[in-house]
């Protein structure tokens, strides 16, 4: 989706209208791509020093091309001007961050004069710590997008490295420099006043490729195109076409070059020593490691919070936005609300045929797909199993061509997952990544995928990717479960739980005092039992896979369904026991699970929909949590938010590490 061109021409003539015909050209052939709003920038005249000019227009193509030549009419623009050679850009915008608007559209611009200008396909993460910096060093941000921040970063770093007077930064010594500040997903070309004639490509995650089309016969220098370093010989007329797909290449080159992700491709025109211009295009190989490190942008940073966890867990709102944006549809007159996943739409037909579903992952990852499991069983008819990915190794279970895979893992380097994965792909299976790490080893590893947008992070136990995980899993199932008429005011209901679950999870949680409290209560306590069942067996054992893992507690999540079979052996007054019994389908069953442990005088704390606590408590006394009642299905993310702070509470005031717990590591990438 959304689409990136451009094209330099290096000494060889092209009049202005042939190179605006050909910019247009390229967003025609992206077009199919899917977008809401377009632009361009081509220079104004030859002078280095002059601002080149850019168009932005909400709408299609058509749009824009009709207002470029209304402006240019106006503003006496010589369309027959020639330039031998010459830097364009031009876009196509699926909006993610601010609606489709012209001051949203790309190219984006670093100030009034477009110093650097920037077109950008996919989702800077962590765009908000970058705007509040440069909104510190006096920058005005005019547009809503997370892009904005990019070209202004540009600026921000020349500008520091001329004060200091460093005059020989490089254009993709900048553009470097910039990268190590991004997080999320991005194709990028970069256009600027102070290095005209060149323009810069990087690449991580969204596709990019560079065409090369050679305007004479004679090779250059002998070396071939795949090499590294690429020089044209001196003063050969080329012309260069950067591209999201090969569609917009085809009808100019077959020399096709595929970016790959954290290359940096530099277009220069060069002054030799010899008087001849030449072009040389640089791949610099940027290491992946190098995160999180300048002291420009203080990244890592806490803000008012005191821990990771913590800024994570009253995080989730905006993450869970993240998540979602771009990717709900909110209908029309006569369109159904719908969920459009880009990485997954090519592969709905396969998946809906498939015989099996199988999820795959590890801890919260496993939790999160274990939320989803019942949605997507409802809304696609196929069976759905679930697999801790150590022991479908350990089994060597069966694995089907005809099966879809579903491999789950925040990091995308998780190691039982990864082998999972490898096994899977081994026994020809469709395999599907749900990851919150654009590049990682499962994102490039499996056939397709959606990418959660969470943000990075960073505190050891997860919260925030696992409530992103869900809703990204019950976007897939609506996804997988196509627009069959008897499901759609379901589907329409859920989509507009969807919109409302952010709101929602910001009221929950308001409950921090109170789970405060709560922690407080039970901080001295050896272990605490949590039941649930149906859509929140999942939170009984995310909770208390939370509670154990930073809280060092003892605590068991426990299918309530289970509890006389073994588990009612351990109720008495003292072990504190939560139970889920939240609005849905099983609220009956889990009141006569309360109903059970009254009677065996247990220790209870009840988790129930707001306006439920007087009915709840029937039968014995007991401390409720009250929490906003959303669509069955998202009950889940609202549920287990009173229990990561309840986890994060009872491990402050028992004066453990939140952020790192103990044995514990991030990502785990050894078996
Ligand atoms: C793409 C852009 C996003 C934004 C959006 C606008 C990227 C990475 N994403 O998001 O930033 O511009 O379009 O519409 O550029 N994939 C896997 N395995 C995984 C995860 C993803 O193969 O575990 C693939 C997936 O099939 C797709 C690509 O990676 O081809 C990007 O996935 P996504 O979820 O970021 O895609 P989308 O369309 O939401
Ligand atoms: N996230 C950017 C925006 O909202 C780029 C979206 C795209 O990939 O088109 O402007
Ligand atoms: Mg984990």
């Amino acid at each position: 989706m959304c689409g990136i061109f451009a094209y330099l021409n290096f000494n060889v003539s092209r009049e202005r209208s042939y190179i605006l015909r050909l910019l247009f050209n390229g967003l025609r052939r992206l077009e199919y791509r899917g977008y809401d709003s377009a632009g361009i920038s081509i220079d104004y005249a030859h002078e280095a020093s002059t601002a080149p000019l850019v168009f932005r227009q909400e709408g299609n193509i058509e749009t824009l091309v009709k207002s470029v030549y209304q402006e240019v009419g106006a503003t006496n623009l010589n369309l027959e001007e020639s330039f031998s050679t010459h830097a364009g850009i031009a876009h196509t915008r699926w909006a993610t961050h601010g609606e489709p608007a012209p001051r949203n559209s790309h190219p984006q611009t670093s100030d009034p004069e477009n110093q650097f200008l920037v077109v950008h396909n996919g989702v800077i993460t962590n765009y908000e710590v970058l705007k509040e910096t440069l909104v510190r060093h006096g920058f005005t941000f005019e547009s809503e997008t997370d892009t904005e921040v990019i070209p202004k970063l540009a600026k921000f770093i020349f500008d520091n490295a001329n004060e200091e007077g460093d005059k020989s930064m490089t254009f993709s010594q900048v553009v470097l420099e910039v990268m190590r500040h991004l997080e999320g997903a991005y194709a990028l070309i970069f256009k600027s006043q102070h290095y005209p004639n060149e323009l810069i490509a990087c690449k991580r995650g969204s596709p990019l490729l560079l065409g090369v089309k050679e305007l004479t016969e004679q090779t250059s220098n002998g070396a071939s195109f795949n090499d590294v370093k690429y020089l044209s010989s001196n003063g050969q007329p080329k012309e260069f076409f950067f591209s999201s797909d090969a569609s917009a290449l085809v009808e100019h080159t077959k020399k096709v070059l595929v970016i790959e992700d954290n290359e940096v491709v530099h277009l220069k025109v060069l002054l030799t020593v010899t008087k001849l211009y030449s072009i040389i295009m640089l791949v610099t190989i940027v290491p992946l490691t190098i995160k999180l490190t300048s002291n420009i942008v203080e990244q890592i940073n806490k803000g008012e919070y005191e821990h990771y966890m913590q800024k994570e867990i009253h995080e989730q709102p905006e993450s869970l936005t993240t998540s979602m944006r771009g990717r709900l549809l909110r209908g029309g007159s006569c369109k159904a609300k719908s969920v459009l996943l880009g990485g997954l739409k090519d592969h709905l037909k396969t998946i809906r045929r498939s015989r099996r579903i199988v999820f795959i992952g590890c801890g919260t990852s496993y939790n999160a797909a274990l939320a989803s499991r019942p949605i997507l069983e409802e809304l696609s008819g196929i069976p759905v199993t679930m697999e801790i990915a150590s022991d479908l190794l350990d089994r060597q279970g069966p694995i089907y061509r005809e099966d879809t895979t579903i491999f789950v893992s925040q990091s995308g380097e998780t190691a039982d997952t990864l082998l999972a994965l490898e096994y899977a792909l081994e026994n020809g299976a469709l395999c599907v990544g749900i990851t919150n790490t654009v590049g990682s080893a499962i994102a490039r590893n499996t056939h397709c995928g959606v990418h959660l947008n969470a943000g990075c992070e960073i505190g050891v136990a997860s919260t925030k990717a696992y409530t992103s995980q869900i809703v990204v899993m019950v976007m897939l199932a609506l996804a997988i479960g196509g627009d069959t008429l008897s499901s759609q005011a379901r589907r329409e209901a859920i989509i507009d739980g969807l919109f409302e679950l952010p709101s929602k999870v910001k009221e929950v949680l308001k409950l921090d005092e109170e789970m405060k409290e709560l922690a407080k209560l039970l901080i001295a306590e050896q272990s605490l039992l949590v039941f649930g069942r149906g859509y929140n067996y999942s939170t009984a054992l995310e909770g208390a896979l939370k509670v154990k893992e930073v809280s060092l507690m003892h605590s068991e999540g426990m299918l309530a369904g289970e509890m006389k079979h073994g588990p009612l052996a351990l109720v008495d007054e003292t072990l504190p026991v939560v139970v889920i019994a939240t609005h849905d389908t099983c609220f009956s069953k889990q009141q006569s699970v309360i109903q059970q442990l009254h009677a065996r005088k247990g220790r209870l704390i009840v988790m129930c929909t707001k306006g439920d606590a007087a009915s709840v408590c029937v039968g014995g006394s007991c401390r409720v949590i009250e929490v906003p009642q959303v669509e069955d299905c998202l009950q889940p993310v609202i549920n287990i938010v009173p229990l990561q702070l309840l986890a994060y509470h009872l491990t402050v005031l028992r004066g453990y590490n939140v952020d790192q717990p103990r044995n514990l590591a991030k990502s785990v990438t050894t078996q």
